[in-house]
């Protein structure tokens, strides 16, 4: 199915019915409360200023415009008003930090199976659709008199995406029919909370749904981490997350952080 340009001079995307999705959260161990803003700085630093006041356990703070949407490493995050969901899930602190990239990416994943789309992982944050980039996940912490509150932000392209970014896209496009953000957000909510309960039980068997959906592993990929680019075979993830890297002399490197640009046409491609 081709992309449309967002085409500015059209009416622009309706808000997200947010009660409704608050009335469905009711209860719940994700989405009560769930704050909505029409428009905020970013979903993560509002979510930030919340704890721990009020501090509430699986608070979601949702969005339906950023004015500075964050990225990793100070890049932006992106987005038309009302094409995407951008939220903030607020969890209290957790043993298992290192599992929470994988929870999300499980649960952007498994959402949009739900509406018959096909949904890979790349390492570490993304999801991609058939090789473009339709979310990203920003994990955060804030310390709160000695422990660690996780902020878990997620940015899923749904109507639109940026026209600025020719290697985005969004999950209409690979739909038969536009998929209604309320219903994807509950499933969101509702597939985090599966994962996470599962971190508490049984880590192995997160670390193995995330690694069955890695695109990234098998591949030769360039990883740019913050002691330069490492080229080589992305053979596995280590229980933790780390990226296993396959040397050209045979060593096998643990990557913790970094971007990987998988090759396309012999020139790695890091967006
Ligand atoms: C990420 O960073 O992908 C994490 C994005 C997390 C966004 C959510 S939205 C709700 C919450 N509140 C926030 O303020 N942030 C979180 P990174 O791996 O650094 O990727 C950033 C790069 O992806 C940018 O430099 C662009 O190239 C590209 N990009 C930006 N917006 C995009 C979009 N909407 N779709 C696809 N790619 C995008």
């Amino acid at each position: 199915m081709g992309q449309t340009p967002v085409d500015p001079t059209a009416a622009p995307f309706p808000p997200l019915r947010w009660q409704e999705v608050a009335r469905r959260c009711a209860g719940r161990r994700l989405g009560d409360p769930l704050i909505y803003q029409a428009e905020v700085d970013s979903t993560n630093a509002f979510a930030a200023r919340l704890v721990p006041d009020p501090a509430t356990p699986g608070a979601v703070v949702v969005a339906d415009h950023q004015t500075a949407g964050r990225g990793r490493l100070g890049r932006r995050w992106l987005a038309p008003p009302g094409a995407a969901l951008t939220l903030t899930v607020v969890l209290p602190p957790l043993a298992a930090a290192w599992s929470l990239p994988m929870i999300a990416g499980l649960a952007i994943a498994e959402a949009a199976a739900r509406f018959g789309i096909e949904a890979g992982l790349k390492w570490p944050n993304d999801a991609l659709i058939a090789g473009r980039k339709c979310a990203g996940i920003l994990i955060e912490g804030r310390v709160v008199r000695g422990a660690s509150w996780a902020l878990i932000g997620i940015g899923l392209n749904v109507r639109a995406a940026d026209p600025s970014l020719p290697s985005a896209t969004y999950l209409d496009a690979h739909a038969l029919q536009p998929v209604p953000r309320e219903d994807l957000l509950v499933a969101l909510l509702d597939r985090l909370e599966h994962w996470r309960e599962r971190a508490g039980t049984d880590a192995g068997a997160v670390h193995a749904a995330w690694r069955a959906r890695l695109i990234t592993l098998g591949r030769a990929v360039s990883v740019r981490t913050p002691a330069g680019t490492l080229d080589g075979l992305a053979e596995d993830v280590a229980p933790d997350g780390a990226l296993l890297l396959r040397l050209a002399d045979g060593t096998l490197r643990a990557v913790r952080a970094g971007d990987v640009g998988m090759a396309r046409m012999g020139q790695p491609d890091w967006s």
